[in-house]
């Protein structure tokens, strides 16, 4: 069975790659399959984008079809960012995007900066736009300022206390052994080897 990523974030594709390529005969990005196509985050939380993004890729394309929505939870800032992650600053550069986290974040204490990556997935399939659910978190602390130079986004300011390092200090395995799009993943692995993909009853 063949899965299309329903992104044109390269970074992502590669990630779900290895994440899903056992799962899967073959997963292929849009780029690949020669589409663009643009599906407009209008949600209010990660699941409706990727629910959403699914559900009109695998219409557009006929193929089984994998949307994603991810972002930070900070819990002193009521769940911002969230699914406004990307355009969390006027220039929604990822260090205009730190830059802003970090002054909304000035003088909360330590044991207040608690905070999640969240990642909803969402596989639909194309006969029925059936799809299947699931949310993977990752739980940290955000830092008072950038430490490490790997990574994307937030990760320099985002600390993983298990390990000790900030996401922008880990290698990729480091981060992908452990991130919310990794047990996003496995969850979805799991739900769809429970159940035969072919039984339609497994999509809601
Ligand atoms: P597509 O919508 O095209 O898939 P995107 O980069 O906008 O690409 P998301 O909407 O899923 O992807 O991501 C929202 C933002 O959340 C992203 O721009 C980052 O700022 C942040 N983010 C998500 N996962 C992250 C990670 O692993 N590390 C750091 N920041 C992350």
């Amino acid at each position: 069975m063949e899965l299309l990523i329903a992104t044109s974030n390269q970074g992502k594709v590669n990630e779900f790659k290895k994440l899903l390529g056992d799962r899967f005969d073959r997963v292929v990005s849009l780029a690949e399959i020669g589409k663009e196509i643009e599906v407009e985050e209008t949600g209010i939380t990660f699941q409706q984008n990727a629910k959403k993004k699914a559900i009109e890729i695998a219409k557009a394309t006929g193929m089984l079809a994998l949307g994603d929505d991810s972002g930070l939870v900070v819990d002193a800032l009521d769940g911002a960012p969230g699914v406004y992650s990307s355009r969390y600053s006027k220039q929604g550069t990822d260090e205009s995007n730190i830059a802003k986290l970090l002054k909304n974040m000035g003088g909360v204490p330590k044991e207040k900066r608690t905070a999640r990556f969240v990642c909803a997935l969402a596989i639909c399939n194309p006969e029925d736009l059936n799809t299947v659910m699931v949310t993977g978190t990752c739980e940290g602390y955000i830092t008072e300022k950038p430490i490490g130079n790997k990574g994307f986004g937030y990760d320099p300011v985002f600390y993983y206390p298990n390990l000790e390092l900030t996401f922008a200090q880990m290698t990729d395995d480091e981060k992908n052994n452990i991130s919310h799009r990794k047990n996003a993943a496995k969850k979805l692995c799991k739900i769809l080897d429970e159940n035969n993909m072919k039984q339609t009853s497994i999509w809601d």
